[in-house]
């Protein structure tokens, strides 16, 4: 199912939609806020020498420094009486970024949110069980807009409260569920605990997005769950969750709401623009909100666009699935890489769960990563009952196989990604769980 027909339009009809809005958003930033105008004059551009799509080239990045530095309220080109809204990240160190709705951004992200949930394959037969957190966090109304919109019946459970959303799947009898992927299979280790077979619930479809996951991580939610899982992407900055999402027909790429983002990739060190396929960083503008529309905006996220039409009909551009975060990236010894690959390559592996921290320290002048890595349940199991038992065979059988697992892991490790890192297998259970996005580096070096 297509929620709106404009998701199949021909590539030159959308062009001439974002040109349009282009050109009205840049005029409208222009007149309605002195700080764009600055920035604008500055980079030598007015509002009439965008006459076609390539000459957003001219146009000034916007970073997240930006929306720090006028905090909270500078970078608004709409005024309060007009904002209905506000979100805001957490942010881990100082001020939060702040973004503000008016009743047409609202309505702009409902409509998206509907053609993501659309495109997962939930509909009005859904009961769609809202796991993302309400707040200030968009997770949470982003995906109640787009249920609401779509007419699914939705329960707005919010984050947290493990048992109680089990109890809800087994009583409401929750078809689909939008909820990090990290946070899922949190509750599906409860939920086993517990004895309850996920299989056996009504679940058939997961939209999970705002943080990393991968194919692996998909195989076994979907496994665990009896469902599908689709991803979902989006920022605060640019709207919150339905920025893109997959269609649940080819689940490759994320169809990208480019009548209301235009999407960009750069080469991250020099701003170039990147061609179709190559890999860089995402920038996106706004170029239909209102409450504070982003030029360029650097999402510092990693990926490719594709312009070819999918299998499901849709013509909208895709995005890859994100593979990193420029400053996720840790470079270590020279080598870099991002945890999203750590993850891929313990999931390869029987005998660990998915639940891993990548702790970084300077020793002296060098660098070493230690990755803690969760046993299973089951070897944990087995590995008490050898010492029940007191079988002192079994035991060393236990050991080697703990210490094979480890050596495993820190030769795929090498092997991949390049670098020696020490592998610590901790019992289940003991990595502290997020219920909302993962945590998955310490990072302990002096900044
Ligand atoms: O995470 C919005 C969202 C909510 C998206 C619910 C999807 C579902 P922020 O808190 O501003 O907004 O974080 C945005 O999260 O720049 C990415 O680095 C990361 N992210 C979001 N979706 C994905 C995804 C929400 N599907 C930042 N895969 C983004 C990987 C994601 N990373």
């Amino acid at each position: 199912m297509i929620w709106n027909k404009v998701e199949t339009c021909s590539r030159s009809e959308m062009q001439s939609i974002q040109l349009g809005r282009l050109q009205k958003t840049v005029s409208y930033v222009y007149e309605k806020n002195p700080v764009y105008k600055k920035r604008l004059e500055a980079a030598g551009v007015k509002p009439s020498d965008i006459k076609s799509l390539d000459d957003i080239r001219r146009l000034p990045f916007t970073v997240k420094d930006d929306l720090r530095d006028n905090y909270p309220f500078d970078l608004f080109t709409a005024s309060q009486e007009n904002i209905v809204e506000y979100h805001a990240t957490s942010g881990t160190t100082g001020k939060p970024i702040v973004v503000g709705y008016t009743r047409n951004d609202i309505e702009i992200w409902s409509e998206v949110m509907a053609r993501a949930l659309t495109g997962s394959g939930i509909g009005k037969q859904d009961v769609l069980q809202n796991i993302y957190g309400y707040g200030l966090f968009t997770g949470g109304l982003g995906a109640h807009y787009g249920g609401i919109r779509i007419g699914a019946s939705v329960i707005p459970i919010s984050g947290g409260n493990t048992q109680k959303q089990i109890m809800l799947m087994q009583d409401f009898g929750t078809t689909a569920l939008t909820v990090t992927p990290s946070f899922l299979m949190h509750i599906h280790e409860i939920g086993v605990d517990m004895g309850v077979d996920f299989r056996k619930l009504k679940l058939r479809t997961a939209v999970l997005g705002a943080e990393f996951w991968t194919e692996s991580m998909r195989e076994k939610i979907q496994e665990g769950f009896g469902l599908k899982a689709c991803d979902i992407y989006g920022l605060s900055e640019i709207i919150g969750p339905g920025v893109a999402c997959e269609c649940h027909e080819a689940r490759n790429g994320l169809h990208v709401n480019e009548d209301y983002f235009y999407p960009e990739i750069i080469d991250s060190v020099s701003g170039e623009v990147l061609p179709h396929g190559a890999e860089g960083e995402l920038v996106f503008t706004n170029i239909a909100n209102e409450g504070q529309p982003l030029l360029r905006y650097r999402t510092r996220d990693i990926t490719s666009l594709d312009p070819e039409p999918c299998i499901c009909g849709r013509t909208l551009i895709r995005m890859k699935k994100l593979t990193g975060r420029t400053d996720d990236l840790l470079i270590i010894r020279g080598v870099n890489f991002f945890p999203s690959q750590i993850e891929s390559i313990i999931l390869k592996r029987h005998g660990v769960s998915p639940h891993y921290l990548v702790v970084v320290e300077r020793k002296g002048t060098l660098d070493e990563v230690e990755i803690r890595i969760e046993v299973t349940e089951e070897f944990m199991a087995k590995a008490a009952a050898d010492v029940l038992k007191g079988g002192e065979h079994d035991i060393v059988s236990d050991v080697i196989a703990a210490r094979e697992k480890t050596q495993n892991l820190v030769r795929d490790i090498k092997d991949i990604i390049g670098i020696t890192v020490k592998v610590t297998l901790v019992p289940p259970g003991t990595i502290p769980r997020s219920e909302g996005k993962a945590k998955r580096i310490i990072d302990n070096r002096p900044k």
